[in-house]
Order: C-alpha cells, then structure tokens, then sequence
C-alpha cells in the first residue's frame, strides 16, 4: 500500500485546474447548517481530508461558543476521517442512512445525534422527490477528471450520482491512490426519470451495463477540487470461526437441496451476501462447495466474492461499492484491470433496486441480531434501542429476493444472549419477509409454514442448547393462554427476556438474584 504524493495529473480538463485548493480552503466552503451529500460505502470511496477539515472548524467554533453543526448524509458507513471526526468535533446534527463507526455509535446512543436509519435504495430518490430538504453541498471521492471533464468514480459510488446532480455546489477530492484502473468498472445509469414517467431499467442480468462508465459533472457547479493521497479504510474480516463454518454449512446444504427439488438452476441465482463476518464466511464456504457459475447481484464486493471470482466459481459480480481487508485491497489493486470485465460498480437506486431484485431473483442472505420465533428479525437494534449500525440494504434484498435467508449464531455475548427469542425487542424484517433463518445449530425453513409450525421449527433447529427449553416452555404456555391463538403470546412475557438481560446481564433467569 504506497502512499506518494498527491498528484495534479489527475486532473486533465485545464479549465478544472484552477479550482484545485487545499482541504482547508475546500472545508471553508462549507457553511454551518448546511447539507453534504458524502461519497463512501461501506468504508470505501468516502472524502477523507475536506472532513478532517470541516472538523477542525467546527471544533474551533465550538470552542468559541459558536453554533456549527451538519447534516451528512452518504451512501453507507465510511472512515475515522469522516464520521469519525466529525462526530467527535460534536459537528453532526443529523446522520444517514447507515454507519458503523464508534464514535458515532457513541453519541447516536447518547442521543446527542440525530440519525435516521433507512433503506439503501430510498437514499437517492428520497433526495429527488425532495422529502429530505434542499442538499447544499456534494462532497465526493473521485479518481481522476479526464480532459473533457468526465469524471471516473472511485472505489464506491453510493449515491454520488444524485449527490452531484442535486447538490448546489461541488467539491471533489481526487484520491491518487485509487488505482486509475478503476476506470471503465463503473455503470452509472442516467435513465431513471421521477414518477410518472420512470421507464423499465433495462439490466436483466448480473453483469449487464446500462449506463456509461463516468460521472457528468457541470464544471459551473464544482466549487473545489481537492488532492489527496489516502487509503480506504477497509477492515479486516476475522477468520471463519467454527460457528460461522457450521451456518454456512447449513445454508450450502439447503441450497443444494433447492437444486435438487428443481427450484433453482444447479449455477443458483444471483447472490446476495450482506456484511459482516458471517456473510463473508458463507462466501468462503461457497469457494468450497459444488456450485459453479454463480454470479452476484449485491451492495459490497467482500474478500470472500473476489476469491469466488478468482476461482472462477463466480463469473460476474454486481455491487456499488468494495469492501475488502487490506491485505486483500493489495491484491485487488495491483490486478484491477483483470476484474473490470467481471464486476461492475453502479449507483446504489440500482444495486439496491427492488425491482430488479425481485426480477434477477436474487439470493438474499444477511446477518441479524435476533430473530423471534415467528420469523419476525431485529438487523439493528440491542435490546430494542440501542442501534448497532443500521439496516442498510438488508431490506432492500429481503423484501425482494427470490429468497430471504437471515443468519446469525445461536446465542451472543458468551451466551449470555439469546439470538432467538419469545419476540424481537425491535423489527426491522417481518414475518412476511423472512424465509430461512439459520444458526450454528441448524436451518429453519419457514416456506409455507403457520405461525406455530414456524415457532416449533426455529426453536428445534436453531436455538442454543441452553435457550431451548424456555423458549420451548414460553410456545406451550402462550398456546394455552394467549388471547389469540394465532400467533400466540404471552405479552407480559415476551420481552422479559431482554428487560432480564438489562437488569442482570444475562438472560438466562438463574443468574438474577
Ligand atoms: O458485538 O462487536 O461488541 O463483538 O453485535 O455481531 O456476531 O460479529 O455479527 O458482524 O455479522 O454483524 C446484524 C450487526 C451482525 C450486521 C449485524 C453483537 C455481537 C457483536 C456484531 P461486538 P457479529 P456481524 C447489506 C446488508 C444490518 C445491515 C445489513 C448488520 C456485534 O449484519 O449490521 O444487513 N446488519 N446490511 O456480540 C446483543 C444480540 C446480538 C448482539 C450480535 N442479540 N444482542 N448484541 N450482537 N447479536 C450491506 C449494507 O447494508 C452496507
């Protein structure tokens, strides 16, 4: 990972030239109040130096008694050089749609910031229709600005697109470090017209492009460019641990059984994989299973979707943005140009699109923090408030999906938690959404079932050991005693579970005194 200098010659339009300033001058332009439309996903493509910045500022203001505070929005979580710093100056007033940064965490559950959690592909239409107020500022990553002033995006695009064509005004960073082999990955569509005029998206495969590979910026909005030279933050994934191994297990089995029934072709659909380390894990898991030929509709291309593709296991690959480990990084950067044909980057409306979701036939398979019984999952929120991250694209893929796997292990916190529960301490995937679930322990398929065939299957086969009676006992008495014995529950009961764990830091009664 060399980090040299920032370099002029990746500005090339001469007329752009003369808007090249420091990050300090860029963070000027920035007003107290104002509305910044931030690149960055999932820890890639975010602006890391105008932030740092705009930090400095408000923390000076702040210092001198003076209001200043922000709104961020981007496309998914970003770096410690942006929300990171930013929320540590106190400089956020109100943050979305997704992070997972610390310090943000932090103040978001001290409620000193505002933070408003909603799906990915809402973003940028939300935006449009003008239910978000007016967007002053775009603050966007880029690779490089060509001589006749396209732009080439950098490692995630997010909702640049609609950032840069509703924002007021413009400042770009261009980042040399992004490799310039970057350029013709992306697919930015500029076909997406408001209701009542919005046409089909032409994309009926994986690896389709329907848009052109540039950002077209009007060089009367761009107020600044800014050169910088930094890496990505990407983290890195901890190894498959064995409960991990055992749920991608359960989910390869299941799939191959699909096969088998004919409900899926022997290449699969196109999958999905959400983040975290169990999504990464099921990935790994696929590099060793039967399936070839796959292909990938999904948001973040991970360590485990680029070791598919270098197998040759998966030959196409779609998402809006990478998010790979450092080590990783290296490998991908330094052979860039050998994967433009197989992945394709896009604005995430389209990545995230339910439409097209729901036409591909997507593969959904996320994380969660608990699952109830019935099917209903909690992807946010312990024990019902305090926000982890957010639910990202979760949503997007669950809802639409072929089929919607959630996974996670069976217990948390040294099993101090349980993972399946009387009922969720807070909803993010209903019921009606939510097909598979999946531990360590074992698959629940939930196709076709009742609510209290579901409540018997998810407490067979994927409660911890530990966890099963009671959850057992909590079905058989809320199947005498419910009010109704549709869905039955005991309402004084059903978050007893949580209301414990908060009270002694465990779920499990014997620990209380
Ligand atoms: O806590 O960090 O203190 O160790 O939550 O849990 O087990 O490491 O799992 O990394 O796969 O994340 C749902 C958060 C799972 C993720 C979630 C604690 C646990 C640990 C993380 P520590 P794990 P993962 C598209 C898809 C929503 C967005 C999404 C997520 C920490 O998958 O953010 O799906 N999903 N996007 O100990 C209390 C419980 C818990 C719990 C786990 N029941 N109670 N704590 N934890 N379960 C991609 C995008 O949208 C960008």
């Amino acid at each position: 990972m060399s980090i040299s200098s920032p370099t002029t010659t990746r500005v090339l339009n001469p007329q752009l030239e003369n808007k090249i300033m420091s990050a300090t001058e860029a963070a000027a332009l920035i007003r107290s109040g104002d509305q910044i439309g931030m690149s960055g996903f999932t820890g890639s493509g975010y602006p890391k130096t105008v932030p740092i910045e705009l930090a400095h500022r408000i923390a000076d203001a702040h210092f001198h008694g003076q209001k200043f505070q922000v709104s961020v929005f981007t496309g998914a979580s970003t770096g410690p050089e942006l929300d990171g710093a930013l929320a540590m100056a106190g400089g956020i007033h109100l943050r979305l749609p997704y992070q997972s940064d610390p310090e943000t965490r932090k103040r978001i559950n001290a409620g000193e910031m505002d933070y408003m959690d909603i799906h990915l592909s809402h973003v940028a239409q939300f935006v449009e229709y003008g239910f978000l107020g007016k967007m002053d500022v775009a603050l966007i990553e880029v690779t490089a600005i060509l001589e006749d002033g396209r732009v080439v995006p950098s490692s995630s695009i997010g909702n640049n697109k609609t950032w840069i064509d509703c924002a007021e005004r413009i400042i770009l960073e261009v980042n040399s470090w992004q490799p310039m082999a970057l350029e013709g990955m992306h697919d930015i569509y500029y076909g997406l017209e408001p209701p009542p005029n919005r046409r089909p998206i032409p994309l009926v495969r994986p690896g389709d492009r329907i848009g052109t590979p540039y950002f077209k910026i009007p060089t009367e909005k761009i107020a600044g460019i800014v050169l910088t030279n930094s890496p990505d933050r990407n983290s890195p994934f901890k190894a498959p641990d064995e409960a991990s191994k055992r749920i991608a297990g359960h989910i390869l089995e299941f799939l191959s059984w699909e096969v088998k029934k004919g409900r899926m072709p022997k290449n699969l659909l196109p999958l999905q994989s959400g983040v975290g380390n169990i999504a990464n894990a099921v990935l790994f898991g696929l590099e060793e299973g039967p399936f070839e030929g796959l292909t990938s509709y999904t948001e973040v291309i991970q360590d485990g979707m680029i070791r598919l593709l270098k197998s040759g296991k998966v030959t196409s690959a779609s998402a809006t943005a990478f998010s790979l480990s450092p080590a990783m990084l290296d490998e991908v950067n330094a052979d860039m140009a050998s994967y433009r044909e197989r992945i394709v980057l896009r604005p995430q409306e389209i990545s995230n699109n339910p439409g097209i979701i729901r036409r591909l036939g997507v593969i959904a398979m996320n994380g969660m923090i608990e699952a109830d019984i019935y099917g209903n999952v909690n992807s946010t929120h312990v024990m019902g408030s305090r926000i982890q991250n957010g639910i990202g694209g979760s949503g997007d893929f669950a809802r639409n999906g072929y089929l919607s796997i959630f996974m996670a292990p069976s217990s948390a916190k040294k099993g101090t938690i349980s993972t399946i529960v009387p009922m969720v301490s807070h909803v993010d995937h209903t019921e009606h959404d939510v097909q598979v679930l999946v531990t360590e322990n074992g698959l629940a398929d939930l196709r076709g079932l009742s609510p209290k065939e579901r409540a018997k299957l998810v407490i067979e086969k994927c409660a911890s050991a530990e966890y099963k009676p009671l959850l057992q006992d909590y079905l058989s008495r809320s199947e005498q005693l419910s009010y109704g014995k549709h869905t039955p529950h005991l309402l004084t009961e059903s978050l007893s579970w949580h209301s414990r764990y908060l009270r002694s830091g465990n779920m499990l009664p014997r620990e209380e005194n």
